[in-house]
């Protein structure tokens, strides 16, 4: 196991010289945000990435996330461009050490949730979903902004994103999915980059969009796909645990020799389809975190792990879930948690 955590580069308020304070801290996890979707990265730009965590003792050997342009998940003709510049980018990443690369399959919204800062009884806060406040919500005609929120798109660019979505139900979804893995995994298995989908946050359809990394059995349709060791999955507890109905120690018995990148955060599910995030421990949420990295530890799992979002602690502000303190506070406890069972070396 290793640990990271995630930085934002150079305008993450949350600076490297902070995160190489937190003792259990081997890698940082980031990517390059200076150029559009579906671009070519620069090696200048990975190479910036690099140095700044070797220069505090750090390695970056883990991207969150190449993200997938919608002309991918849309299966558009226009695809192919796309394509070839993301196995390019997977070159150009291999070639500067990094193994892992998270990214997503999610139409138009990455993760959302309802409030950026519930009121904790502890005094902090923290984001929350509650699907109610969510249905009231028109992404295409709201000021709204929130995580997951692409900031660059006009009002007219998302209304006409939603309107081609419309002719994508799962099945094509999935076909899309398919025809990009089968571009994309030899590549990476050449350049020896383990690839890990994330689930989608939360784990269920929104806004008439479809989402299909959402539970047991289309996450086994997902690694039947393209049955590689490197097509695998960023195993995140907090968004297949949003929904109860998902058996996390079953979904990584399912997953076994496929989980490259585990997010472990722990939420606390209030009612159907509405939670709230809390502090990484067991006793604060709905998950069990122990059984978690026991259930891990049984796959063989020995890849990269992080804390994931953070409540707001100790009146830091900043980008929601990932401020410092809480994340570092998840960091110590989840490396307490494997090396009581033995997975980290000394
Ligand atoms: C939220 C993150 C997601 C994740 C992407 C991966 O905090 O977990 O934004 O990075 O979905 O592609």
């Amino acid at each position: 196991m290793k640990m990271t955590f995630r930085w934002y580069g150079p305008k993450d308020p949350v600076t490297i010289d902070k995160i190489r304070q937190i003792p259990v801290i081997d890698s940082i996890v980031s990517a390059v945000y200076d150029v559009p979707v579906g671009e070519l990265w620069s090696d200048a730009s990975i190479l910036g990435i690099k140095n700044a965590a070797e220069s505090v003792g750090l390695t970056f050997e883990v991207v969150e996330s190449v993200p997938v342009h919608e002309d991918i998940k849309l299966g558009l003709k226009t695809r192919d461009k796309y394509i070839a510049n993301y196995t390019t980018n997977l070159e150009r990443l291999a070639a500067h050490g990094v193994k892992c690369v998270c990214y997503n399959f999610m139409p138009v919204f990455d993760w959302l949730r309802s409030e950026l800062k519930s009121g904790l009884a502890d005094g902090s806060n923290a984001l929350a979903y509650d699907e109610e406040t969510v249905l009231k919500m028109n992404p295409a005609e709201s000021e709204l902004s929130l995580p997951g929120w692409d900031e660059s798109y006009t009002r007219d660019q998302l209304k006409g994103l939603l309107k081609q979505y419309e002719n994508v139900d799962e099945e094509k979804l999935f076909d899309n999915l398919r025809y990009f893995l089968e571009a994309v995994i030899p590549v990476a298995e050449r350049v020896g980059i383990d690839m890990a989908i994330h689930p989608d946050d939360p784990p269920w359809g929104i806004f008439g969009l479809p989402r299909i990394i959402t539970d047991k059995e289309h996450l086994k349709r997902f690694l039947n796909l393209y049955p590689a060791r490197n097509n695998g999955v960023t195993f995140c507890t907090g968004s297949f645990g949003a929904s109860a109905d998902n058996d996390l120690l079953e979904m990584i018995g399912v997953a076994e020799g496929r989980i490259h990148f585990a997010h472990l955060r722990n939420i606390k599910i209030d009612a159907y389809r509405r939670f709230h995030e809390t502090g990484h421990p067991s006793k604060e949420g709905s998950l069990d975190m122990l059984a978690i990295v026991r259930a891990l530890l049984k796959s063989g799992f020995d890849g990269y792990v992080r804390p994931d979002h953070g409540r707001m602690i100790w009146g830091e502000t900043g980008r929601p879930g990932y401020g410092l303190y809480d994340r570092a506070l998840g960091a110590m406890y989840l490396y307490g948690l494997f090396e009581a069972e033995g997975a980290v070396s000394k």
